[in-house]
C-alpha cells in the first residue's frame, strides 16, 4: 500500500464517519401510560426541544411513540428519559414518579395515583 491509497482511505473513513454521525435513525417507543391527546402533546413538545430529534410521532390508539432522530447525537436512551421526566412510562424506563403526580387527572392511568 502506498501513502496516497492510505490518504484515500482516511478521506474515505473521515467521510463515512461524518455520515454516521448524522444518520437518521427511527425507533418505535413504547408508551404504555399514554391517556390522551395533552398526553401526546406534552411528549411531543418535550422531544421536540432535544437536540438531535427530527421528528416526533406520538399514535395515542396504538400507544407508540414514533421518533426519528441522529444517531450519535442523542441515543434513544436519553429521549426515554426525557419522556420519563415528564411523567411517562418509555419503553422499559418508568416515570418518574414526581412528574407523574403532577400530571392532570386525565392523564393518570386509571387506578394508579
Ligand atoms: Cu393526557
Amino acid at each position: 500500500m502506498n501513502k496516497y491509497m492510505i490518504i484515500f482511505g482516511l478521506v474515505l473513513g473521515l467521510i463515512a464517519g461524518c455520515g454516521s454521525k448524522s444518520e437518521n435513525k427511527s425507533a418505535e417507543i413504547v408508551l404504555n401510560t399514554i391517556q390522551c391527546g395533552m398526553c401526546s402533546d406534552k411528549i411531543a413538545s418535550s422531544l421536540g426541544t432535544l437536540e438531535g430529534v427530527v421528528k416526533v410521532d406520538v399514535d395515542l390508539e396504538k400507544k407508540v411513540g414514533k421518533v426519528v432522530y441522529k444517531a450519535g447525537v442523542i441515543d434513544l436512551g436519553v429521549i426515554e428519559k426525557a419522556i420519563a421526566a415528564v411523567g411517562y412510562d418509555a419503553n422499559d424506563t418508568p416515570a418518574e414518579p414526581k412528574a407523574y403526580s403532577g400530571l392532570d387527572m386525565c392523564c393518570k392511568v386509571p387506578g394508579k395515583e
